[in-house]
């Protein structure tokens, strides 16, 4: 049913978004699907729409930014089940789970969106690139709601240089299946486990977890310019 309802509304209707730019192909270059050959799409579809691809980003290492569009079926408690606890503002320090949009920020799976799954192949942060960033974001709130989609939109402005600097990077975006079954995609893992011992963390990885989204992946240069 989620499949049926969700299908109605991720089509290439995105295209263009970036105001139609040349060269801004950005959904084939960035987007992966779960399973290539399945003839169903999954529940839920994510978008990195920044970086773009091999876009040089950044000061000094910091300062870029990763933008999210999630798109999760509607339907009666459709913001419940996409697992959204509610919107926050927030960051380090002083910035960190206060009002008027209260969230908490660290490192691993994030309180207002629990499923998701962000990794930065380049990340020195926690247990690096295998460590689940989703936390780190700064602002989430609800951007659609229709009768097809509940759309979320996440976004974290890099506040450190811990991805490494002039460095070419990987973002890997992902939406965990409802693994325990209590109706809700509130099931990221802090941590990534290198799930085929092959060494590294990759989207194989990503993938092993189980899935309700594709996983959407984008290569692009950290900028170490002042
Ligand atoms: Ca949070
Ligand atoms: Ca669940
Ligand atoms: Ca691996």
């Amino acid at each position: 049913m989620a499949t049926a309802l969700f299908a109605a509304v991720s089509g290439p209707q995105v295209a263009g978004a970036d105001g139609g730019q040349p060269g801004r192909d950005t959904d084939r270059h960035q987007e992966e699907t779960t399973s290539p050959t399945s003839s169903c799409s999954p529940p839920v579809h994510v978008r990195i729409l920044t970086p773009r691809p091999n876009d040089n980003a950044g000061v000094g290492g910091l300062g870029w930014i990763v933008n999210l569009s999630l798109r999760f079926p509607d339907g009666p408690n459709g913001l419940e089940r996409a697992g959204f606890t509610a919107p926050q503002l927030t960051g380090p320090a002083g910035h960190n789970n206060i009002p008027p949009f209260p969230g908490t920020f660290s490192p691993g799976q994030d309180d207002r969106l629990p499923g998701l799954v962000v990794l930065v192949s380049t990340s020195t942060v926690g247990a690096g690139a295998g460590q689940n960033l989703a936390n780190l974001f700064n602002l989430t709130g609800v951007t659609d709601r229709t009768q097809n989609v509940t759309e979320i939109t996440d976004d974290w402005l890099v506040g450190a240089a811990a991805f490494g600097t002039n460095v070419q990077s990987q973002v890997i975006a992902a939406v965990v299946e409802d693994l325990n079954g209590n109706g809700i995609f509130d099931d990221a893992p802090n941590v990534v486990p290198d799930a085929n011992n092959d060494g590294k963390i990759d989207v194989k990885d990503v993938r092993a977890l189980g899935l309700a989204s594709n996983v959407a992946t984008v290569k692009f240069r950290i900028n170490g310019n002042t």
